[in-house]
This record gives C-alpha cells, structure tokens and sequence, in this order.
C-alpha cells in the first residue's frame, strides 16, 4: 500500500514536472533466462526492452535535461530494488509480476549505471547502461562483467550467497558476450568510417576492477562517475572501477583492425581458456 502511494506520488511530482521539462518514458522487463558460456550453463536475470529474454541489458537513451518516467515490469519470482548512478536508492521494492513507474530527474549528459541492488540482481546480472544526451551519431557501450558460476548457483538455488570459497570469476564479459562472440555484438564492436567519431559508454557491472588497453587509438575521456579528475584526458589505456560509469571519444583516424582488451589477462580467458573474455575489435574502413 505504501508503495502505490509512493507511486501516486512519483507519478504526481511527474505530471508537474511535465510542465517543466520536457519528459521522455521508457520501460524495462526484469526476465529471467539461462547465460551458456563454454561448459557452464547459468541461470541469470537481465533488464530487457521486452518480455523477451534476451542476454544482454538494454542500454536506456534519453535526452539531457530532460526527465524519464521509466515503467519497470518484474518477472522475476523475487522482488527486486531499481537504483541509478547519482540518485539514492528509491527504496521501493518491485514485487514479482508488480510494475512500478519511477521518475527519474533531468541529467547531465553522461553514461550512468541503473541497476538492482539486491544481492539476487547483483549476482545474476540486473545491470544496465543510461546514455543521456550524447549527441553523436556514432554510440557504442561495453557492460563490463565478471561472474563466478559457483556463486550464481548460490544465490539463485539457495535464495543467498552461502558459497565461502574465494573468488575465482571464471566468464569475463562484453554486453553479456565473450571473445570471439564479441565479434558478433553490434553494440560492442566499433565499426566506423575513416574520420567519423564515436562515443563509447562504459559501466563496469562486475565483482573487480577492470582495465581496458586500446591498441591503434587513444580516446579521450568525456565523463565519469568516479573518477572525475580524469575527465579530458586522452590515454590509450583506461581502468574502470567497480560499479564506474564512463564516456570515451574515439576518434577513427587511422584504417585497420585493432584490438581492445582487459590489461588483466585472465580476464581475456573463458573457463581459463585464452583468447577469451574482455577482448573485442575496432574496425575502420576507408
Ligand atoms: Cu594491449
């Protein structure tokens, strides 16, 4: 009950707000599916653009300065939180088969991280990817993840995480994909023209910090959550903290095929197994 009226009054404060700004809607399915990696099968949840399970959470576009009334439908058979980088935790849990609509207030143009912070949505995936107001007709975004499937298992099957044994992640992941599926993901691999320009919007979703080392290209940071000193820096290698959102310009000056990849390199191995993991391409054509 306390939540309908929490709702009312998001939706009213949304109503008003409409006359204020411009708004914009958007809604996101949490499903529940299975993630096949090499001989692992584990069973995940994932925020989709429908009531399709699909592996990869859907990265939200909106505007700047401009609000989103974002509808969230739960599948799942728990309930789950919805929390955003630069907001508080809004504190309302989404029932199973409930559906909540939150407000969420203009932003700076950026990349930020929406995600479940509850130790289910933690585990089994539940985080996703904002772009607000980049203007550029050339986006890609890399959700970074890492996963135990031991721990997974845990948390799925036992309702919480009993697994005391250390953490070994054994899948290292691009938008849900592993090297060479990376290959395969249009949102993941840059393809540009020679002299176009791209945004790429990164959050890492994992357990550990991750490294990304760009070969052929030094990108230049346009906005970070975390690590704001680095903003305007040009670098060819860039660390994405745990739970960091950042932009990157890149800028396809030169013709070829190149790497991108984690500096970590048994985070470019699937179930240890090399060339795997964090490791996709740019590619730019003449
Ligand atoms: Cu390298």
């Amino acid at each position: 009950m306390k939540n309908r009226i929490r709702l009312l009054t998001m939706l009213l404060l949304a109503s008003i707000s409409m006359n204020i700004h411009l708004s914009a809607q958007d809604t996101l399915w949490i499903n529940t599916g299975e993630w096949h990696q090499s001989m692992d099968t584990m069973s995940v949840l994932r925020y989709n653009a429908s009531a399709v399970f699909d592996t990869s959470n859907v990265a939200l576009i909106n505007p700047e300065e401009t609000a989103l009334l974002l509808t969230v439908i739960n599948n799942d058979s728990q309930a789950h939180t919805f929390a955003l980088d630069g907001l508080d935790n809004f504190g309302v849990e989404i029932l199973p088969a409930d559906t909540i609509t939150f407000e969420v207030p203009p932003m700076a143009a950026g990349t930020y991280r929406y995600f479940s912070n509850n130790q289910r949505g933690t585990y089994l995936g539940l985080s996703g990817i904002l772009k607000v107001g980049l203007n550029m007709p050339n986006q890609f975004h890399w959700n970074l993840s890492d996963c135990m499937p031991e721990r997974m298992d845990s948390v799925d099957v036992e309702g919480e995480l009993l697994d005391e044994e250390p953490y070994v992640p054994r899948y290292f992941s691009i938008n849900s994909y592993t090297y060479p599926n990376t290959t395969l993901d249009t949102n993941g691999l840059v393809a540009l023209n020679l002299g176009d320009s791209c945004t790429i919007s990164i959050v890492n979703s994992g357990f550990m910090d991750h490294v990304l080392h760009f070969h052929g290209f030094h990108v230049k940071y346009l906005t970070t959550t975390i690590q704001s000193s680095r903003i305007g820096w040009i670098k060819d290698t860039v660390p994405v903290l745990q739970g960091e959102a950042i932009t990157l310009l890149l800028v396809a000056n030169q013709v070829g095929i190149y790497p991108v990849h984690n500096h970590n390199l048994i985070a470019v191995t699937n179930s240890g197994f090399y060339p795997g993991g964090m490791l996709t391409l740019i590619n730019i054509t003449p």
